[in-house]
């Protein structure tokens, strides 16, 4: 009796370390997924420590088929991609002023865009999906207007 007894606390041990271990592997399982979800949240903003009128990310690197969300935080803004600052077959994208916006990228490549009222003001951002580098090229023939110039090298050098 005192054996089996013995036995059975083993196997209830083993089982609860099964148990632990299960759990422990499901929830490192859930975390890498929510990790590979990689829609982007975007804040268009009037200030960023040192810097105004500013995307609050101004490089997401995504997924195909993820989607970046650009929240109107602040009013005035919008979200314009550059002609020519995008990958080929891109269809022109325009947000509305001072409103939330989404797009969901279909298509790999780099995109540029600006907000439309203060493009000359360094108020750009770039969108990378895919990983695909290959309308670079393409990019650093866009036409940036006023301080955007500077800051588009910046971001051109460590796509
Ligand atoms: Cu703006």
């Amino acid at each position: 009796m005192f054996v089996m007894t013995k036995s059975l606390n083993k196997y209830k041990f083993l089982f609860s370390t099964i148990t632990l271990f299960s759990l422990v592997m499901l929830s490192a399982l859930s975390i890498s997924l929510s990790a590979l979800a990689a829609d982007q949240t975007i804040e268009m903003l009037n200030k960023l420590e040192k810097e105004n009128m500013v995307f609050s990310k101004k490089i997401v690197k995504i997924d195909k088929g993820d989607t970046v969300f650009w929240k109107a935080t602040k009013a005035g803004h919008n979200v314009e991609f550059i002609k020519g600052g995008v990958p080929e077959g891109v269809e022109k994208f325009r947000s509305a002023l001072s409103k939330d916006t989404e797009y969901k990228f279909e298509i790999p490549g780099i995109y540029a865009y600006w907000c439309t009222p203060h493009k000359g003001m360094g108020m750009i951002g770039f969108v990378v999906v895919g990983n695909d580098k290959s309308n670079l090229d393409a990019i650093k023939k866009v036409k940036f207007m006023g301080k955007s110039k500077k800051i588009a090298l910046e971001l051109i050098s460590s796509l």
